[in-house]
């Protein structure tokens, strides 16, 4: 069984009728699009609001409201993946390019179920670089401020040119191997102008779920 799919379906089962959904990005967040899709069909009536264009695209193609910030007043729930997760629900996000959009979104959200497979389960934040979303503008001087971190800095590149996010930026992946105080790195990156805002999500998520290969979840709360 697909593990993430697994995670996707449970968290699926935390929504009700009438809520507004936000609906993540990602290999993960693919399935709990698919299967929200399905429970439309079956009749479950919901307002979404989505995190990148593809998400958009997959949730309008199968027949998922889809509505703008104007028309609401806050998020009921939303259900994203993660690219690291600690038992305190602390993450890393953006691998898929999406973490403006997804902490928009995850800041205006009620609850935020994040679902993963096991390998995203970590003790500590920081194997994975953390994707930092900049403006083009004088990104070169922003890559040096966020060196001077502590932290290899790699501009993101696709397809041999950098890679542009859904608002036009570009995104900075920095290797830290290890996070100690991750509050604090989020918000010394957060100050430094040229960054839109990084990947960490801190005190945001309110339940972790992980699905594994035998069909089992574990979830962890807040
Ligand atoms: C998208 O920008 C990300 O934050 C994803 O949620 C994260 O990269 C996890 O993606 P996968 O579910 O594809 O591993």
């Amino acid at each position: 069984m697909d593990s993430k799919k697994i995670a996707a379906d449970k968290a699926i089962s935390f929504i009700e009728n009438n809520m507004t959904v936000g609906l993540g990005t990602g290999t993960t967040a693919y399935w709990d699009i698919e299967g929200i899709g399905q429970k439309v069909k079956e009749g479950l009536k919901i307002k979404a609001i989505a995190t990148s264009k593809r998400s958009e695209d997959q949730a309008r193609s199968l027949g998922i409201h889809i509505i703008s910030f104007a028309e609401i007043a806050q998020i009921d729930l939303t259900i994203d993946g993660a690219d690291e997760a600690d038992k305190n629900l602390n993450l890393i996000k953006g691998g898929g390019g999406a973490l403006l959009r997804e902490k928009i979104v995850a800041s205006n959200s009620r609850q935020l179920i994040i679902i993963a497979d096991e390998s995203k389960l970590v003790k500590k934040l920081g194997k994975f670089p953390l994707p930092v979303e900049v403006a083009i503008f004088g990104w070169e001087k922003t890559l040096e401020k966020l060196s001077a971190l502590g932290c290899t800095p790699k501009l993101r590149i696709d397809k041999s040119a950098a890679y542009i996010t859904d608002n036009g930026n570009y995104i900075i992946d920095c290797s830290f191997n290890e996070i100690q105080d991750a509050a604090g790195l989020h918000d010394a990156i957060n100050s430094i102008t040229g960054v839109m805002d990084n990947g960490l999500f801190i005190n945001l998520a309110t339940k972790l779920i992980i699905g594994n290969e035998a069909g089992e979840t574990k979830i962890f709360y807040k």
